[in-house]
């Protein structure tokens, strides 16, 4: 119903920087997807495109992930490694009126996403586009690269269909990285262990209403197999963050002097700090063997090659949504750790040493 939109022979391997329009005669240089017709960033014709994709239950947190890892990539972290990002055609704007307008302004906890069935402008349809700019130091100037970030926010129950997780969400085929979350009051040795306040506060559904982590851990696999043409016994080579999210809820019950508790190092060293990240992902694996969550644990190993374990809190320490739904500035702890290890597994940003 927009402008029109045309087909263009490529020249062999390259796409033509401009074209003229069947119908009017004017010269376009915009290019857009044959598919949906969305405008493509430049550095997806170039191929340097990176899909983050989040995924996970219902009420695990993704919203409110993707809304302040966003902000924070904007404000912090691209600033951190010498660099910025920029929002591609509408999406700064379509952020700052949802998530940020909510989450900062309002500062209140956003609403459950809607399915893809019900809502075509959710963020599974229309994902937001962000090109990352990052200074890398070339044999005699400085370069800068970019990067196209897309982060798709999906619905829970979107997962639960095949149908639509085959059609809508093919994009987790493609993905160079998946932040996979998990709630960690969906064990109930957590859950147990708090009181019923803190959860209900961290929570938007009943948990016995959410589906189960590994139902959707083997649907997404199935998925990516099936796009891939993969037998059901290979593992599949997308790196995976396997994420806890919600943090500041469960952050009593850990030891202690661990090492999750304490702040991200890896902004500071304008590098990914390996030993860090060593310890953070033994800890949570140690934690999720006292949860009784072994087979959790297997099952990444089955489906996966190169997988890692993370704990996040998207609104920061002291910030349980109250019952009324307010909340404080978000003030994340660990939010950029999971993406920035992604970041780390497809050469973006260098590992320390050690
Ligand atoms: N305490 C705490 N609660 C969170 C956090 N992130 C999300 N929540 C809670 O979890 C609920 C579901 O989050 P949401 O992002 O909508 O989950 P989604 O369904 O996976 O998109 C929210 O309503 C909050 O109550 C967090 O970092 N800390
Ligand atoms: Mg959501």
């Amino acid at each position: 119903m927009g402008k029109p939109t045309f087909r263009v022979a490529s020249k062999g391997m390259s796409i033509p920087k401009s074209a003229k329009c069947p119908e009017c005669g004017s010269s376009t240089y915009a290019v857009v997807c044959p598919s949906c017709h969305n405008k493509l960033p430049e550095s997806t014709l170039l191929g340097k495109d990176m899909i983050i994709s989040v995924v996970g239950s219902r009420d695990t947190g993704k919203s409110h992930f993707v809304g302040v890892i966003i902000n924070e990539l904007i404000e912090r972290i691209s600033v951190k490694y010498g660099g910025a990002m920029e929002g591609f055609d509408d999406t700064m704007s379509r952020y700052k009126a949802g998530a940020y307008q909510k989450l900062y302004m309002d500062m209140q906890k956003l609403d459950l996403t809607k399915s893809s069935v019900q809502d075509v402008n959710n963020g599974a349809y229309r994902p937001l586009i962000f090109t990352l700019k990052l200074k890398r130091k070339a044999l005699f100037k400085e370069q800068i690269d970019s990067f196209t970030l897309v982060f798709f926010d999906t619905a829970g129950e979107d997962l639960n269909d095949e149908d639509t997780m085959s059609t809508v969400n093919k994009y987790i085929c493609k993905s160079a990285g998946i932040v996979f979350l998990l709630d960690p009051m969906q064990f109930p040795a957590v859950r147990n262990q708090l009181d019923e306040n803190t959860v209900s506060r961290a929570s938007s559904v009943d948990w016995k209403q959410a589906t189960r982590s590994d139902d959707i851990m083997s649907r997404v696999s199935k998925l990516i197999r099936n796009d891939k043409k993969m037998k059901s016994e290979a593992k599949i080579n997308i790196p995976v963050a396997a994420v806890f999210s919600k943090f500041d809820a469960i952050a009593p019950l850990i030891p202690e002097g661990s090492t999750v508790l304490e702040t991200s190092p890896h902004c500071n060293e304008k590098v990914f700090d390996m030993s860090d990240w060593h310890n953070v992902d033994s800890e949570i694996r140690s934690l999720l063997v006292e949860w009784g969550a072994e087979s959790f644990i297997s099952q990444v190993d089955v489906n996966y090659t190169n997988y890692s374990y993370f704990a996040v809190s998207a609104l920061g320490m002291d910030n349980n949504p109250k019952e009324d739904r307010r909340i404080d500035r978000p003030r994340p702890h660990r939010i950029e750790d999971p993406l920035l290890w992604i970041l780390k597994e497809n050469g973006v940003i260098k590992p320390s040493k050690k």
